[in-house]
Parts: C-alpha cells; sequence; structure tokens
C-alpha cells in the first residue's frame, strides 16, 4: 500500500515533455491513483498562457498515459476544494515554482511541492523550435 490513496495535480502541460511525466511518475510512487487536472484554453488566456496543443489534444495524450488514472477539465482557480472533496483526493501535488501558493488546501488533503525537472520546459521547447 501508498501512503496515499488517490493524488491531484493541476497544470496546462504543453508540449508535453519529460518535466511533466517526471512529476506524474514521482507523484505514484507515493499515491495509489493520479487525477490530472488540465487547464483549458480558456483559464490559459485567463492565466496568460496560449498553448501550442489545443485542450483536446493535451487531455488525450495525458489520459493515454499509464501513471494516470483520470483525467479532468481545469476551467478556474477557484475548483481545487471542490475537486478535491468530489474526487476524495488525499494528496495536492505541483511542482516548486509554486511553492507556498496552495498551501490553503492543507485543511482539506496533504499539500506537497516537489523539485521541478530542471533543463526543460515547454516555453524552451517553443523558443528552440523558433530559433
Ligand atoms: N513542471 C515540472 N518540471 C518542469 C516543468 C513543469 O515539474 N520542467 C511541473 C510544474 O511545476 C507544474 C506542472 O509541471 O506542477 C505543470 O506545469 P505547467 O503546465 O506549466 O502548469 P502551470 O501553467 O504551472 O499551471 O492551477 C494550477 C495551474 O493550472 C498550474
Amino acid at each position: 500500500m501508498k501512503p496515499y490513496k488517490r493524488a491531484i495535480t493541476y497544470g496546462t502541460f504543453d508540449l508535453f515533455h519529460m518535466g511533466h511525466l517526471r512529476l506524474f511518475e514521482r507523484i505514484k510512487e507515493i499515491a495509489e491513483e493520479l487525477v490530472v487536472a488540465v487547464s483549458s484554453d480558456a483559464f490559459n488566456a485567463i492565466k496568460g498562457k496560449i498553448c501550442v496543443i489545443p485542450f483536446e489534444d493535451r487531455k488525450h495524450i495525458i489520459a493515454a498515459l499509464r501513471v494516470v488514472d483520470q483525467v479532468i477539465d481545469e476551467n478556474s482557480w477557484e475548483q481545487k476544494i471542490e475537486d478535491i472533496q468530489k474526487l476524495g483526493c488525499d494528496l495536492f501535488v505541483m511542482g516548486d515554482d509554486w511553492k507556498g501558493e496552495f498551501d490553503f488546501l492543507t485543511p482539506y488533503c496533504h499539500v506537497l511541492y516537489l523539485p521541478r525537472t530542471e533543463g526543460v520546459s515547454s516555453s524552451e521547447i517553443k523558443a528552440s523550435i523558433q530559433k
């Protein structure tokens, strides 16, 4: 038995890369199940992010991964508490670029920030293609 029953993590996951996959794999080392909430294109506009890969394709890629058990939509900043309660998540995980930002979730589940994978990011991939 792993320490946690069901983990959830949120993100855009544009140009899916090893940083995203390593995050999911590390979460699955300690959680039986992983739910991934993928930011919609409309929510990315609110976040000020323009995606290369459309929302439906980003969700399809993530849903196909062996380490992912469920994919949901992320449409707002405000949905996390309801998601965690509705899905019965006991673990919330983000990369540590978000350290501290989601500590308000601690009354509802364990909150964990994992080190980002260095040397890869969607913006770096975009920049290298545009050269
Ligand atoms: N990440 C990582 N290593 C990288 C790049 C990203 O561990 N080299 C992690 C980030 O820390 C984040 C997740 O992968 O936890 C998704 O990153 P993004 O797709 O950039 O998501 P973001 O725009 O941060 O959206 O409500 C939360 C937001 O939706 C998070």
